[in-house]
């Protein structure tokens, strides 16, 4: 239900990690797909973010791979409290430069981020993660 992260620049320069911490409630348990789509804008819900964030025009795939899009963030896991809580360090995403996520949206969804694994042509693109459970537009609160 509710989307409440802190971000944090270890640095204060382009290459340096990015650390998203905070919590998502209501999900069921398990591993939900979670990104960083590429509009700031949740006109009509979650589906006008648009893509992933992929301003290199990358393939999907997960955090940990050399080719991926910059928005992608993996899973997140949710427990039996229905609550996943986050605390992921990025060496890719920004908040500065042409890889900046400020302005963007954070979407949470509904299924596992297969992480491009799945052998077809969709997770390649999404990774198969489906619906789009909640988002938020990544601002600036100080
Ligand atoms: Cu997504
Ligand atoms: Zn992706």
């Amino acid at each position: 239900d509710v989307v409440s992260l802190t971000r944090q620049a270890l640095l204060h320069n382009d290459s340096a990690p990015v650390k998203l911490t905070g919590e998502i409630k209501g999900l069921t348990p398990g591993e939900h797909g979670f990104h960083v789509h590429v509009f700031g804008d949740n006109t009509n819900g979650c589906i006008s973010a648009g893509p992933h964030f992929n301003p290199y025009s990358k393939n999907h795939a997960g955090p940990n791979d050399a080719e991926r899009h910059v928005g992608d963030l993996g899973n997140v896991t949710a427990g039996a409290d229905n609550v996943a809580k986050i605390d992921i360090t990025d060496k890719i995403i920004s908040l500065t430069g042409r890889d900046s996520i400020i302005g963007r949206t954070m979407v949470i969804h509904e299924k596992a981020d297969d992480l491009g694994k799945g052998g077809n042509e969709e997770s390649l693109k999404t990774g198969n993660a489906g619906g789009r459970l909640a988002c938020g537009v990544i601002g600036i609160t100080q």
